[in-house]
């Protein structure tokens, strides 16, 4: 009994949660796998899967791990996890930056634009997808104090930029690496992106239209591009105390519980009671929304009817199919 009222607790907050990397581990995450100690002065971060607020710093807090949460090499395959109970919000911007200047100034290394935790447009609040894997840029600059980031702009609900940083050491050869500035909006200081009301393209200028910076390993950054004006890393966050107020999120009781052992999870909700028009988007080639096939070195999603291109599983795990709808990419 008094595990049947634990587990609804369980479920009732999580429905209130939302999206939050759990590999590489984040700052303080009470969720993250492999996580280095939490550093002194520090606490856990019960509410990890909770949106910047907004008056709070880049990465929610400044002080990084005293060890990397990863080491990267330069032009590897990387897998990013994020925890599979929060609200997914039907998608939108997600870029995945990187940090040499102590996260001030980011760099975006890949982006999943329009339709993350989803591959396609979608009015569901359950991600199908919670793993992505993406090469590094081959050009990345050596430094043993990266910051890595996922930002997040949501495409439906309040208006929030979501932001989790982890601190991975990465082993490169160049001396300097050109990209895109990370974009910032939905917080103070910043352009608000409205909600996406079916418009996916919603925002996208801000992405597409972000300034060339060069970053070097010792921490420097200089513009290199045109601008739009749109992004900027550095301004008002870089001298603000760590101390940052707390999230209007109420922490969720479910974050205290141990997350699932299997270094990369994938789960899948069961096709959601779909609207008349995703029903009819959904007939073209015949797989149904939610299904998940292991395939090869990955696994394919199936979205309101297409397959996703393969998603793979990180170096030295194996994907086992474990139901209809979900896929482990497990140890072997
Ligand atoms: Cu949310």
């Amino acid at each position: 009994m008094m595990f049947k009222i634990s587990a609804l607790a369980a479920l009732v907050s999580s429905a209130v949660a939302h999206m939050a990397i759990t590999s590489p581990c984040p700052r303080y995450s009470a969720n993250g796998i492999d996580c280095p100690a939490v550093p002194a002065g520090e606490s856990i971060d019960y509410s990890i899967k909770s949106p910047l607020a907004a008056d709070q710093v880049l990465c929610k807090y400044t002080t990084p791990y005293a060890t990397p949460s990863a080491t990267w090499t330069a032009g590897q395959s990387v897998t990013v996890s994020f925890q599979n109970d929060g609200a997914a919000h039907g998608g939108g911007h997600c870029q995945f930056s990187i940090s040499y200047d102590g996260g001030n100034t980011f760099v975006v290394v890949h982006e999943e634009l329009q339709y993350c935790f989803f591959g396609a447009a979608s009015s569901s609040n359950t991600a199908a997808i919670l793993d992505y894997t993406f090469n590094l840029p081959a050009d990345l600059p050596s430094s043993d104090s990266a910051v890595f980031a996922w930002t997040w702009v949501n495409a439906i609900g309040n208006r929030e930029f979501y932001m989790d940083c982890a601190d991975v050491a990465i082993k490169g050869t160049s001396t300097s690496y050109t990209g895109k500035q990370m974009t910032i909006a939905n917080h103070n200081g910043y352009p608000t992106i409205p909600e996406f009301a079916g418009d996916y393209t919603t925002g996208l200028t801000y992405y597409t239209n972000a300034a060339q910076i060069t970053v070097t390993g010792s921490g420097s950054t200089s513009s290199s591009g045109s601008s739009s004006g749109s992004s900027s890393g550095s301004s008002g966050s870089s001298a603000v105390s760590s101390s940052a107020s707390p999230v209007a999120h109420t922490p969720s009781a479910s974050s205290t519980a141990s997350v699932a052992v299997p270094v990369y999870t994938s789960t899948s909700a069961a096709a959601p009671a779909a609207s008349s028009t995703a029903v009819a988007s959904a007939s073209s080639t015949g797989c149904t929304h939610g299904v998940m096939q292991c395939n090869g070195t990955g696994y394919k999603v199936c979205v309101w009817g297409t397959w996703s291109a393969l998603i793979n599983c990180g170096a030295g795990t194996a994907c086992k199919q474990t139901s209809a709808s979900a896929v482990i990419c497990d140890w072997p």
